[in-house]
C-alpha cells in the first residue's frame, strides 16, 4: 500500500514544541496546497474517494481522528493520535476519515491544487481503475 507514517522532530524547550516540515526535505513532495478540517462529528465519515494522481500528508494537530486505507487489495487503519504524526497518502488508496474526536483539527499538505478532475468518487470504479 502507499503509505508512510513520518514522525516530525519535535524540536521542544520550555517555551513549548515546534515541528517543521520542509518540502523534499522530511516530505517527499512540493506542497501546493494546504487545507485543514475541524467541527467534524464523531459519526461523521469525510472522504470516500481516491486521488488519480496527487499525494498528500495527513496531521491531526488536534485532537484525534483515524483513517481508513484501501488499495483494492488491502485495508489497514491508522490511528492520528500524535501531533507530530504525519500520513503520507500516495495515488490510488481510498481513503475514509472518522471518529474524529471534539476539537479535532485535521491538516492535509497536498502535493497539486484542488482539482474535481484528479478524484474518483465512485469505490467500483476505483477498484476497476487498480485491479
Ligand atoms: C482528501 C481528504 C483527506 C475545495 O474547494 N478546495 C480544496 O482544496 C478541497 C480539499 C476541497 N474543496 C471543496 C470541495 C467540496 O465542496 O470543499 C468541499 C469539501 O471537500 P471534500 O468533500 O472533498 O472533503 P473531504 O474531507 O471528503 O476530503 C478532503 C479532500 O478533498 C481530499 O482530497 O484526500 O480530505
Amino acid at each position: 500500500m502507499d503509505i508512510k507514517l513520518y514522525n516530525f522532530k519535535e524540536i521542544g524547550d520550555y517555551r513549548g514544541v515546534l515541528v517543521p516540515i520542509e518540502q523534499l526535505k522530511n516530505i517527499p513532495f512540493e506542497i501546493k496546497r494546504i487545507y485543514y478540517m475541524y467541527d467534524t462529528k464523531k459519526e461523521i465519515v469525510r472522504g470516500k474517494h481516491a486521488h488519480k494522481t496527487l499525494q498528500q500528508i495527513l496531521i491531526c494537530i488536534n485532537g484525534q481522528c483515524k483513517v481508513l486505507l484501501d488499495d483494492g487489495k488491502e485495508k489497514s487503519v491508522v490511528n492520528l493520535d500524535r501531533r507530530n504524526l504525519g500520513l503520507y497518502i500516495g495515488p490510488n488508496t481510498w481513503r475514509e476519515m472518522f471518529e474524529f474526536s471534539e476539537e479535532a483539527v485535521l491538516v492535509v499538505l497536498a502535493s497539486d491544487y484542488y482539482k474535481e478532475e484528479d478524484y474518483i468518487r465512485d469505490y467500483n470504479k476505483f477498484l476497476e481503475s487498480v485491479n
